[in-house]
């Protein structure tokens, strides 16, 4: 049965899959303490209780929310392609939108696969126990797992100091997709950490939100430009940049992804315009035009009045002059927090001797 999920997850297009056993592992008894300690900010959905009073947090163990699991199925799917990184110079007054959300939106993208090899998995039960296979989950994102911690006991790969799951060979940009079964599946077990001394991705961040395997989601840019409703907080404005969604830094700082390989599938590939957006291009689109471009595209997660609040952060980060005019009719905005981002950003457009 291992061999035949295995193989059918490669099919169907995984380059990366693994077994993990349905049980709480070591790396989720920090979890608790990370979220008291806050760092998970207004990621309320991160903190979902368990139905049992002696664990606060369905996310601490899978066999909270799954008492019938006995293997988790984690799968990879490669998402990198030969684009130029965001750490790469890029003509002033360009954007950023993060690579994982230049293509189609990959929820739908894994979640067809994980179908599918649901089905392989319960055909190969049927034929090996005679009769039909128990119950199953698939995730995307969206289940109380914490994904990265179960494909690493998966062997797909180790939790990096910027906390992303990397190969060796792949790197760190895949998704990963996760597949719940009442089967016991022979499991894997985790690679090695191969971080070793490198301490890049942690003094890239250019909003200190990393220590090594911890993140402050609250600084994350990630978390800034696509979670966070409302204002995003003066102190941290600045360190924005161009980041109009989603951050890379500490992945493209990464050595493991420096010679990652690239992904042929269409659904991957960048839409037109989306590789170091035109600011004032994005900017002139209106509600309709937002809705019908970024249809079916993991961009649309940050809401249209984030990405316009995010849209004026990064004119204001850019300094030109020649952002003036959309700000100044975004700094007259019914929209209160268009409105205050538009009139932070055109003060950062004043000359350098009169704002110090
Ligand atoms: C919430 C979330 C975020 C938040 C918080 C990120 C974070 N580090 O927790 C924000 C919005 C910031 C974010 C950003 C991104 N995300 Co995200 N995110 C998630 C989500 C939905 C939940 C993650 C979670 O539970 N976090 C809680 C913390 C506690 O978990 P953790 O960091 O995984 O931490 C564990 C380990 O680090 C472990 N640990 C391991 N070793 C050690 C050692 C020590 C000493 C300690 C103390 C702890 C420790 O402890 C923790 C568990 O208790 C997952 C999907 C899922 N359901 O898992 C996707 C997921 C993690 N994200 C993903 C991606 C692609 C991204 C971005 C690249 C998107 C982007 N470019 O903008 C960035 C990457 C930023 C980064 N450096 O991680 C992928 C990661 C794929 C990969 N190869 O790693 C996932 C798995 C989604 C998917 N299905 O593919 N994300
Ligand atoms: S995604 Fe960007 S802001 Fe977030 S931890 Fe990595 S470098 Fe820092
Ligand atoms: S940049 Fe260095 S420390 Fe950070 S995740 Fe990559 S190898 Fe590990």
């Amino acid at each position: 049965m291992r061999r035949a999920v295995l193989a059918a997850a490669r099919e169907l297009g995984f380059e990366l899959a693994g077994i993990a056993p349905a049980q709480a592992l070591p790396e989720l008894q920090a979890f608790p303490a990370w979220i008291a300690s806050g760092r998970a900010g207004e990621m309320r959905y991160l903190e979902r209780k368990a139905p049992r009073a002696d664990a606060p947090y369905a996310r601490e163990n899978i066999l909270h929310v799954f008492p019938w699991a006995r293997s988790v199925v984690c799968c990879g799917l490669v998402y990198n392609t030969a684009q130029p990184k965001s750490t790469a110079p890029a003509p002033p007054g360009r954007g950023w939108i993060s690579r994982y959300a230049w293509g189609d939106d990959y929820h739908e993208v894994l979640l067809a696969k994980l179908r599918r090899l649901a089905e392989h998995l319960r055909a190969a039960a049927g034929a090996a126990a005679g009769e039909e296979a128990g119950e199953d989950r698939v995730y995307v994102d969206t289940g109380p797992i914490v994904e990265r911690v179960y494909a690493r006991h998966a062997g797909l790969g180790w939790i990096g100091k910027n906390t992303c799951l990397i190969d060796q060979h792949h790197g760190s940009q895949f998704f990963l997709g996760t597949l719940v079964t009442s089967l016991l599946i022979a499991a894997d077990s985790a690679p090695e950490d191969r971080c070793g001394s490198c301490t890049r991705c942690l003094e890239a961040c250019p909003t200190q939100a990393l220590q090594p395997y911890q993140m402050d989601a609250r600084r994350c840019i990630a978390y800034l430009t696509i979670e966070l409703r409302g204002a995003v907080p003066e102190a941290l404005r600045p360190a924005v940049g161009r980041h109009v969604l989603g951050c890379d830094i500490c992945q493209d700082v990464c050595p493991w992804n420096r010679r990652a390989p690239v992904t042929d599938l269409a659904a991957f590939q960048p839409r037109p315009g989306l590789v170091n957006p035109d600011l004032e291009e994005l900017a002139a689109m209106d509600e309709t035009a937002y809705r019908e471009r970024f249809r079916a595209s993991a961009v649309k997660r940050a809401k249209w009045a984030g990405l316009r609040r995010n849209l004026a952060l990064a004119m204001g980060n850019s300094r030109q002059a020649r952002f003036r005019p959309r700000l100044q009719a975004w700094s007259e905005s019914d929209d209160a927090v268009l409105r205050e981002h538009a009139r932070w950003a055109l003060r950062q457009l004043e000359p350098s001797d009169a704002n110090p």
